[in-house]
C-alpha cells in the first residue's frame, strides 16, 4: 500500500482522462497515444463525409458509447443540396445507431454541453471546436470525419503525447469583463501558431468564479490558439450546470491531484483583465476595446458556438433592455439551441430583443460561417464568433472584430465600438433549472444498436468517397501554388456559399484555394492528368482553423501528394495523412525562397522517405535541397497505402 503511493504520480486533469482512455503508447516515452474515445460529434458540413466513410468501412452499427449527429451549419437551403444532406443524414443515423439532431435543435458543440457532455469522458467531433466540452471536465478533440468514422467503429484516436500548460486563474473578473475577454488574453499571450501538441488545463482559485458556459467559452476558442483542447476540472460549479440539465447522475468530480504538476504554467489575474477584441483578420491579432472606441461599426452579429448560451443571450438583453439599437447599424442574434430560444422567451428577452430593434436569427451556425449575414462592401463587423479570418464572413473587405456579447451589446446601442466598463451591466445567475425537451433528438431509442433495414436515402448531392492510390516511389512534380504563412482552411476549401458541395467532392474541389488562386483547380486537374504530381507550398502554419478534411480530400483528388511547409497544424496535418499526402517541413525554412509557382520539382524518394526517416529530396531545377515528414509508425502505413481508407480495404 505504501509502495503504491509512493510510486502513484499525482496527475493534473487531462492526464487523468488520458490515463483512463489510454490503448497505445506510453506517455513517458512515446511520442503519439491513442485513445479509446467515448463519445463522438458530427455536424452536417463535415458529417455527410464521416458516414460515408463509416458505411464504407463495412461496420453493422456504431460501437463506441454515443455517437451524435448534428444539423447546424447548412441550414439555409437555397438550392436541393442542404435538403438531401440532411435526408441523407438522417437515415445514415438511423440505420447505424446515431442519435439524430435535427436541423432547428441549435448548434452542436452548445447542444452537446447542454445534453450529453459529461466529465472525465473523452469525445471526438468532426469540428475544431468540439473543445467546448473541455469546460465541463471532458477531453474533446476536433478531428476529420475520418477519424470519426473509425472512432463510432471502435477505433482508437491518435494524439500527439501533449504538453500540459496549466493556466491559473486567480482573483475576479470586473463588471463588464466576461469570458471571452479571458480567452482572447490568452490569444493575445499564445498566439494562433506554436501550440501544436499542448493542452491547457485551466486551475487555480479563479476557476470557481466562472460559471460553466462561461468556461466552454473558452475552451471553445482554445481551438483559435491551435492545441489539441483545453479542459476545465469538474467541480461543484459543474454539478450545479449538470443537475440543472437534470443530469446530476452524469457528475463526477475531476480535479488535479494534491502535487500535479504542468509542463508550463502561466498565471492569469482575471481582476487585471480589460475587454478586448480580436481585430481584423485573425483571432490572435488582439487589441484593447478602449483603443478602438469610438470606431463606427456597421453590423454586430451576437452568437455562434462561442458565445450563444442562456447566459451571453440574456445579458445582451438585459444590456438593450428599453433601449434601441443605433440608427445605422443592423443587429442579429442567433441563440445556441432551442432550450436557449425557449427560456429567452418565458422570461422576455426575446421580445426585449425585438423591441430593441435586433433581428432574430435562426439558431444555428449561419453568420458565424459565412452561410448569410454578410456584411456590406469594407464594414466594421463585430461579432461574439470565434473566426475572423479574411472573407470568412462572405465579404472579403469587411473588417470583422471579435468581442464579447457584453461589447457587442454596448456597440448596439451607440453604433460606435463602446467599453462595457462603468457601464451598468447586469449579472445573469446560473439558472436552477433549465427547462428539458429533447423531442427534436431522434433515435435515442435505438442508439447503439440502429434499425437495419432502414434504406439511406441518397439525392444527388450525395457522390461517392474518392480513394487514395498507393505512394509512387517518386513523382515528377509541379509547385501549384506557393502561399504564405498562416493559411487556414478557408483560405484553402472556402465554406459560406460554397458549402453546400461539402457531399460531392469533384463538385467542391473546383472551389480549392479559391479566394487565393481561382485556377488551381484547372491547373491542378490538368498536371494530373498528365501524370505530374501536384506540390502545395506554404508557409509557417499552414492548415490553420476548421477542421474540414475537405481541405485535404480535395486536394488528394486533385492529385496533390505533398505539402512543403514551414509547419502545419495539427488537425490539418492528421487530415493531410488521412488521405495520403504527405506533410513535408523545409529541413531548412530559407528553401522556400527558392520555390515558385510553377516550378517543376522532382521528389526523387518519396516513398522509401516516408518508409525510412520522412527526409526526402526535392529536386527545383539547378537546386537540391530535403524537407522531413516527422511520421509515426500508423501515419507512414497511412500514406504508404495512400490513406486512411485505402489502408482499410
Ligand atoms: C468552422 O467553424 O470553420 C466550421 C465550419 O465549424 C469547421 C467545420 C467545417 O468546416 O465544417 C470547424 O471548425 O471545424
Ligand atoms: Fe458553427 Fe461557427 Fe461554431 Fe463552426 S465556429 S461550429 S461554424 S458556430
Amino acid at each position: 500500500m505504501k509502495k503504491k503511493a509512493l510510486t502513484k504520480k499525482p496527475l493534473n486533469v487531462a492526464q487523468k482522462i488520458i490515463a483512463a482512455h489510454l490503448v497505445e503508447g506510453d506517455p513517458a516515452t512515446d511520442a503519439e497515444l491513442g485513445i479509446r474515445i467515448d463519445q463522438t460529434l458530427t455536424q452536417d458540413a463535415t458529417g455527410t463525409m464521416a458516414y460515408l466513410q463509416f458505411e464504407s468501412m463495412d461496420v453493422p452499427h456504431v460501437r463506441n458509447e454515443l455517437a451524435v449527429s448534428y444539423v447546424d451549419h447548412n441550414t439555409v437551403q437555397i438550392g436541393f443540396e442542404n435538403a438531401d444532406d440532411h435526408d441523407f443524414l438522417q437515415s445514415i443515423a438511423k440505420k447505424y445507431g446515431v442519435v439524430y439532431s435535427k436541423c432547428g435543435n441549435g448548434i452542436c458543440h452548445q447542444l452537446h454541453l447542454e445534453r450529453f457532455g459529461a466529465p472525465g469522458k473523452t469525445l471526438l467531433g468532426s469540428d475544431s471546436h468540439t473543445p467546448t466540452g473541455g469546460g465541463i471536465g471532458m477531453v474533446a478533440i476536433g478531428a476529420g470525419g475520418i477519424d470519426i468514422a473509425v472512432a463510432m467503429a471502435g477505433g482508437a484516436f491518435h494524439i500527439p503525447t501533449p504538453k500540459v500548460r496549466g493556466i491559473k486563474l486567480t482573483g475576479r473578473l470586473p463588471k463588464g469583463c466576461s469570458a471571452k475577454d479571458v480567452i482572447l488574453k490568452v490569444l493575445e499571450k499564445y498566439g494562433t501558431k506554436g501550440n501544436v501538441g499542448w493542452i491547457f488545463e485551466y486551475f487555480g482559485p479563479g476557476v470557481k468564479t466562472l460559471d460553466v458556459p462561461s468556461r466552454a467559452t473558452i475552451t471553445n476558442m482554445g481551438a483559435e490558439l491551435g492545441v489539441t483542447t483545453s479542459v476545465f476540472p469538474s467541480d461543484a460549479v459543474t454539478k450545479q450546470f449538470l443537475a440543472a440539465q437534470g443530469r446530476a447522475k452524469d457528475w463526477t468530480e475531476l480535479v488535479a491531484d494534491k502535487g500535479a504538476t504542468y509542463d508550463d504554467v502561466f498565471e492569469l489575474d482575471l481582476s487585471k483583465i480589460e475587454p478586448l477584441m480580436a481585430a481584423p483578420h485573425s483571432p490572435g491579432n488582439i487589441v484593447t476595446v478602449k483603443s478602438q472606441k469610438g470606431k463606427k461599426v456597421n453590423q454586430i452579429m451576437i452568437g455562434s458556438c462561442t458565445n450563444s448560451s442562456y447566459r451571453d443571450i440574456r445579458t445582451v438583453a438585459l444590456i438593450l433592455k428599453g433601449k434601441h439599437v443605433a440608427e445605422d447599424v443592423e443587429v442579429g442574434i442567433a441563440c445556441g439551441s432551442r432550450q436557449v430560444v425557449n427560456m429567452l422567451a418565458a422570461d422576455g428577452s426575446l421580445a426585449i430583443l425585438i423591441k430593441t430593434g435586433c433581428r432574430i436569427l435562426e439558431n444555428a451556425c449561419g453568420f458565424c460561417i459565412g452561410a448569410h449575414m454578410s456584411p456590406r462592401t469594407g464594414a466594421v463587423s463585430l461579432r461574439t464568433n470565434n473566426r475572423n479570418f479574411e472573407g470568412r464572413s462572405g465579404t472579403k473587405s469587411a473588417q470583422v472584430y471579435l468581442v464579447s456579447p457584453e461589447t457587442a451589446a454596448m456597440s448596439a446601442l451607440t453604433g460606435k465600438v463602446t467599453s462595457p466598463l462603468g457601464a451598468k451591466i447586469p449579472s445573469v445567475p446560473a439558472p436552477k433549472k433549465f427547462p428539458i425537451d429533447d423531442s427534436m433528438f431522434l433515435y435515442r431509442a435505438t442508439a447503439g444498436k440502429g434499425v437495419r433495414k432502414t434504406e439511406i436515402v441518397r439525392g444527388p448531392n450525395i457522390a461517392t468517397v474518392p480513394k487514395g492510390v498507393p505512394l509512387a516511389a517518386s513523382y515528377k512534380a509541379v509547385c501549384a501554388i506557393k502561399v504564405g504563412d498562416k493559411i487556414t482552411t478557408d483560405h484553402i476549401m472556402p465554406a459560406g456559399a460554397r458549402l453546400k458541395f461539402r457531399s460531392n467532392i469533384p463538385q467542391y474541389a473546383k472551389f480549392v484555394f479559391e479566394p487565393c488562386d481561382p485556377t488551381f483547380h484547372d491547373r491542378c486537374l490538368a498536371n494530373r492528368e498528365k501524370g505530374v504530381a501536384n506540390v502545395i507550398v506554404a508557409g509557417e502554419s499552414y492548415g490553420q482553423g476548421s477542421s474540414r478534411e475537405h481541405a485535404a480530400l480535395c486536394p488528394m483528388y486533385l492529385g496533390v501528394k505533398a505539402v512543403l511547409a514551414k509547419s502545419i497544424e495539427r488537425i490539418h496535418r492528421a487530415n493531410l495523412i488521412n488521405f495520403g499526402i504527405v506533410p513535408f517541413a523545409f529541413d531548412d525554412p530559407k528553401d522556400y525562397d527558392r520555390l515558385q509557382a510553377g516550378d517543376a520539382l522532382e521528389l526523387t524518394n518519396i516513398r522509401s522517405a516516408v518508409e525510412g526517416d520522412g527526409k526526402v529530396t526535392v529536386k527545383a531545377g539547378n537546386a537540391t535541397f530535403t524537407a522531413t515528414a516527422a511520421l509515426s509508425a500508423r501515419e507512414k502505413h497511412l500514406l504508404l497505402c495512400g490513406g486512411l481508407l485505402a489502408s482499410l480495404k
